[in-house]
């Protein structure tokens, strides 16, 4: 079935009218097109002079708090200012539609919430917020001060740090439960801009094929998952994702305000 350009086969059409559950785990690049850069992309300016992986660890924070902070709060600035794209309303709107629908997402932006999805679950948590690391104080949306100083807790004077999941640290048990439940139960598992390189999220498309479900790759570029998906679309979830949906429901209602 083809909505100007895209070819999906039939029997995907028909697998996700019929599914009683789909599954959607997104990546970085479902925000690409928002204008929030993927996380392996090349970093620009300052930044580029470091990866981003030796900068999402404890103890990248612990060996200069100020560095990494500031590189979150770079990134916080950034995620306020974008909007959602087609892509993530395609998703809010596939949730709608389907009987059941959950949005499992590795990304840290609340750029599905905005755009309308409600079913979500963050494996990684959010830039947006920040903690104390020994537990005593949450800020849920953190509003950067100019040129300011590591925060600390008012409790413990701990400085306090974004409220993500680093390299090494382990996932909120509760999400990663619901996101392997899920990839358990579903018929369709899409993966969508997402390199499928970090675990334990990687893990996810391969547990629902290995329990039955048909399993859709969405990414411009291969990935370790490529080769065993049953479908795989390249080209960028922003125009991927509602031709899907068109081709599955028909036309995608007018954006709802979330
Ligand atoms: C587009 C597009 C467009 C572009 N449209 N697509 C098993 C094997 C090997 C290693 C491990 C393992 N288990 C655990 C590990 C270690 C580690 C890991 O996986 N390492 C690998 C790198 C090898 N995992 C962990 O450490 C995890 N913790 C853990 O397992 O704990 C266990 C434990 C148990 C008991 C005690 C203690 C621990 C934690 C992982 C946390 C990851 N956190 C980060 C940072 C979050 C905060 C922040 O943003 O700063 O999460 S890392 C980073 O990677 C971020 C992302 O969510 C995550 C995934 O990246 P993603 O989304 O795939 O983005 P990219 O940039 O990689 O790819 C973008 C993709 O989009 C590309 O494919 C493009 O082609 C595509 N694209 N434009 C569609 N328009």
């Amino acid at each position: 079935m083809s909505t100007n350009g895209v070819v999906f086969p039939p029997e995907l059409v028909q697998a996700m009218r019929q599914a009683g559950h789909i599954v959607a785990s997104t990546g970085a690049g479902v925000s690409a097109e928002s204008g929030v850069p993927t996380f392996r992309d090349a970093q620009t300016g300052f930044w580029a002079q470091f990866k981003p992986e030796e900068l999402a660890t404890p103890e990248a924070f612990a060996a200069n708090p100020e560095r990494v902070w500031q590189w979150y709060a770079v990134r916080r600035r950034r995620v306020r200012e974008v909007q959602p794209n087609p892509g993530h309303l395609a998703l809010a709107e596939m949730e709608r539609r389907a009987r059941r629908f959950t949005l499992i997402t590795q990304n840290v932006d609340r750029l599905h919430q905005r755009a309308g999805s409600r079913n979500v679950v963050e494996l990684h948590g959010c830039i947006l917020s920040v903690r104390c690391p020994r537990g005593h104080h949450v800020i849920e949306d953190y509003q950067d001060a100019a040129d300011e100083a590591v925060p600390r807790c008012p409790l413990c004077q701990a400085y306090l740090r974004p409220a993500v999941v680093w390299f090494g640290e382990e996932l909120p048990a509760h999400a990663l439960e619901a996101a392997d439940t899920a990839a358990r139960q579903c018929e369709v598992f899409l993966s969508i801009g997402t390199s499928t390189l970090v675990y334990p999220a990687a893990q996810l498309p391969f547990t629902a094929l290995e329990c039955g479900a048909t399993v859709v790759e969405i990414n411009p570029q291969p990935t370790p998952l490529t080769d065993s998906a049953t479908y795989t679309f390249h080209g960028p979830s922003g125009v991927i994702l509602p031709q899907l949906l068109k081709a599955v429901w028909g036309e995608m209602a007018a954006p709802q305000n979330p």
